[in-house]
């Protein structure tokens, strides 16, 4: 896809030596966005047209959680629809969903393809295409549940999709490790593989309770920059955080480098502070041809942030200081 519509972007601060650091303007999306919302967060963004698009999950004032479209010039004023996307079926009739939320968006060959974690007799992994973010096709579910956490690579590995996924149990799931899964057809999945295992509590604390894939992995001569959470049991519950790994190109279960330290965790009050304190999801990423990437992350299950870093410099940080 061309990549000329610059990316949203703001230059280190000034002392600052961080390899990711936050938009002097976050929040980009606040809890009451649109007039339906208690809350807009983890939520997916991808370049369309001249401009981009995304996908949102936002919980209603019921707090039923549910994803929306959204439209934006420049990845940062978003206009997002006030009602939820209504599915029509795709390769399947059976769109069951009694929730969706947590989605990511991708464009692989002609079309955008969505996954979320979809309600269906508890948490599993929905998948959905769509041409022009106005008409979504809802297909098979890609798993049983209980699983979250599903992120397409954005291209075909010998001719088959690859999807990251991260089984899990139906409540806040204590455990959690990334899998790979294959198919042909984006109907029926197989070859299941571990990725990566969550860490050694005395190696690195940040990401030994649960892992889980955050964007869409990004492809860079090195290998895949898959951006991920890891999560700590606390005294006060779950803290989330965001690292990377860098995937092999052609056998992405393969994990060539993988960060020892997290590149952004929760440290300002959007997000130590909201509905769920403590949290840094990252769920889409766009990157330029310059080697910039701008990380869009939900902030303590409220709101949206978006970090930057330069991808040479992320990678350096994990290659530095590797599990
Ligand atoms: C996970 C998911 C995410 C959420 C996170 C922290 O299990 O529900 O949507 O951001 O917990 O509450």
């Amino acid at each position: 896809m061309k990549k000329n519509t610059p990316i949203p972007w703001e230059d280190r601060p000034k002392g600052s030596s961080s390899v990711m650091w936050r938009y002097s303007k976050n929040p980009v999306i606040g809890r009451y966005h649109i007039p339906s919302s208690n809350s807009i967060f983890n939520s997916a963004v991808v370049r369309y047209n001249d401009g981009f698009a995304g996908v949102f999950r936002c919980d209603d004032k019921a707090v039923r959680m549910n994803i929306h479209t959204g439209f934006s010039p420049d990845g940062i004023q978003w206009q997002i629809e006030n009602e939820p996307i209504q599915m029509v079926a795709g390769n399947t009739d059976m769109i069951s969903s009694d929730y969706k939320y947590d989605p990511r968006v991708t464009f692989i060959e002609d079309r955008y393809w969505v996954t979320w974690c979809n309600g269906y007799f508890g948490p599993t992994i929905g998948i959905a295409y769509t041409f022009d973010f106005k008409t979504f096709y809802q297909c098979e579910n890609a798993f049983l549940p209980f699983n979250r956490n599903g992120v397409l690579f954005p291209q075909k590995f010998n001719g088959k999709y690859a999807m990251l996924s991260r089984p899990s149990d139906n409540g806040h799931t204590p455990f959690g490790d990334i899998y790979i899964s294959y198919s042909p057809d984006m109907k029926y999945w197989g070859e299941h593989r571990m990725v990566m295992q969550v860490s050694d509590f005395k190696e690195s604390a940040w990401q030994c309770m649960k892992i889980g894939a955050g964007p869409v992995p990004v492809y860079t001569p090195q290998g895949w920059l898959m951006i991920y959470h890891g999560v700590l049991n606390t005294a006060v519950g779950y803290r989330y955080a965001m690292g990377a790994a860098l995937l092999d190109l052609e056998t992405p279960e393969k994990v060539l480098y993988r960060s020892r330290k997290y590149l952004l965790g929760p440290a300002v009050t959007y997000e130590l502070t909201g509905d769920v304190p403590n949290v840094v999801f990252p769920c889409a990423a766009l990157d330029d041809e310059e080697g910039k990437l701008a990380v869009y992350y939900g902030a303590a299950d409220t709101v949206v942030g978006i970090a930057f870093g330069y991808i040479k410099e992320i990678i350096d940080f994990i290659k530095s200081d590797s599990l």
